[in-house]
């Protein structure tokens, strides 16, 4: 099985600013781990400040990859472009934030992505995204 992990804006910051909310690990070593555990599947990372390049990497997904793991950041709560895609395409999505999001500011509490998405894991820390990769292995 082939899975994408796609991170959206300011992601590329985890482990090195606000500890307090995001952990103290970088995602590359964390996803490091996720390819251990995770060895029968094939694993992939990209991760972009764009929202069109998120756009991009997700009609770019369909049809490469059995399902894609995305933590669409801050675009989670403005993007109708990233909500129409995953409506678009058929590569299931499964929606993943490191914090409880319903927990934060009123604005953090909407999602476009939801509606499209296969399921959503919210509030675990970084374990959110291993929850969201075991939820494709049946
Ligand atoms: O909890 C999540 O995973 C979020 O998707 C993270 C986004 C935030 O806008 C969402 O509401 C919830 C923010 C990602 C920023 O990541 C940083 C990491 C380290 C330092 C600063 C920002």
């Amino acid at each position: 099985m082939k899975l994408l992990v796609l991170n959206g804006p300011n992601l590329n910051l985890l482990g090195t600013r606000e500890p307090g909310i995001y952990g103290s690990q970088t995602f590359e070593d964390y996803f490091k781990e996720l390819k251990l555990k995770f060895s029968d599947l094939t694993l992939s990372y990209q991760q972009s400040n764009h929202e069109g390049e998120l756009v991009t990497a997700l009609q770019q997904a369909d049809g490469v990859y059995d399902g894609v793991v995305l933590n669409a950041a801050a675009y989670t709560h403005t993007s109708v472009a990233i909500g129409d895609v995953i409506k678009a395409v058929g590569v299931p999505v499964v929606e993943v934030h490191i914090s409880n999001t319903f927990a934060r500011e009123a604005f953090r509490h909407n999602s476009y992505i939801s509606p499209n998405a296969k399921g959503v894991i919210l509030g675990f820390g970084l374990q959110s995204y291993d929850l969201a990769i075991q939820s494709f292995v049946k």
